[in-house]
C-alpha cells in the first residue's frame, strides 16, 4: 500500500495510526517539493480540492482519512478492529465531532495565521479559540471512556485532533478528562511513531510549536 501525505500532517497522520495499530506495511510518499509526481497524484485522486491523504491498496485509491480507515477496516481482516459493525453508528458519529468540531476549527486558526503571519485576523482566530473550547466542554463527560481500549475510528480521529488543538487553544484545567485522554492517546505506539516522525518539522507550525509533547 501506498499512502500520500507528510509526517507532519494531522489528517495524514489519522490514518497512519490505522494503519500502524493494523500491523499493515505501507510506504508513506511525501508530498513535498522534491516529489512533484506525488503532489500531480493527490491532485488527481483527492478529491475535489486535491486534499492528503490518498490511498492506493493495490489499484483502489481512497482520499478522506475517515474513507480510508473505513476501506482498511472492511478490506483487510486484520484491521476490522477499527470499526466494528455493532459500535459503528457510535464511532462514526465521534468521528465527525473531532473532525468538524477540533480538528477542523483548529485548522481556521492555523488557516490564518498562514494567510496573514504579520496580521493574522485575530477576532476570527478568537472566535475559533471560543468555538475549540466549546467543543471541548462537550468532550469533557464522554472523554473518559475513550483511548482505553483497542484503537478505533474515533482513537485515529481524536489523536492528531487533540494534539493540535492543545498547541493552539490548550485545553484547560476545567477539562481534566480530555487533557488525560490526550495523553492517553499520546502515549499509543501508533501515536508515538507519527509524533517522532513529524519532529523535525515542528519548527514549521505557524504558531510556533510548543516545547512539549
Ligand atoms: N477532510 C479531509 C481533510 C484533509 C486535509 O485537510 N488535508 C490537508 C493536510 S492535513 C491538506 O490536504 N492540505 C493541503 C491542501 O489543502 O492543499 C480528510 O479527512 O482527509
Amino acid at each position: 500500500m501506498e499512502l500520500y501525505g507528510h509526517p507532519f500532517s494531522s489528517y495524514t497522520w489519522k490514518a497512519q495510526i490505522a494503519l500502524h495499530a493494523a500491523g499493515l506495511d505501507y510506504r508513506l510518499k511525501t508530498l513535498d517539493p522534491g516529489h512533484p509526481d506525488n503532489a500531480a497524484f493527490v491532485a488527481r485522486h483527492g478529491g475535489p480540492f486535491g486534499k492528503f491523504p490518498v490511498l492506493d491498496d493495490s489499484g483502489t485509491v481512497v482520499f478522506e482519512a475517515t474513507s480510508i480507515i473505513e476501506h482498511l477496516a472492511a478490506r483487510h481482516e486484520q484491521a476490522a478492529f477499527l470499526l466494528p459493525p455493532a459500535r459503528a453508528a457510535e464511532l462514526r458519529n465521534l468521528d465527525r465531532v473531532f473532525d468538524n468540531y477540533v480538528m477542523n476549527v483548529m485548522q481556521i486558526v492555523v488557516n490564518e495565521q498562514l494567510r496573514a503571519p504579520d496580521a493574522p485576523d485575530t477576532a476570527r482566530q478568537g472566535e475559533a479559540r471560543e468555538l475549540l473550547r466549546k467543543a471541548y466542554a462537550w468532550l469533557e463527560p464522554r472523554a473518559g471512556a475513550l483511548g482505553l481500549g483497542p484503537v478505533t475510528l474515533v482513537e485515529c480521529a481524536a489523536a492528531p485532533s487533540l494534539f493540535y488543538a492543545d498547541w493552539v487553544e490548550e485545553i484547560g484545567d476545567d477539562c481534566p478528562e480530555l487533557k488525560a485522554l490526550r495523553t492517553r492517546l499520546n502515549a499509543l505506539p501508533e501515536m508515538r511513531a507519527c509524533i517522532d516522525a513529524a519532529y523535525p518539522y515542528r519548527g514549521y507550525f505557524p504558531l510556533g510549536a510548543p516545547n512539549r509533547d
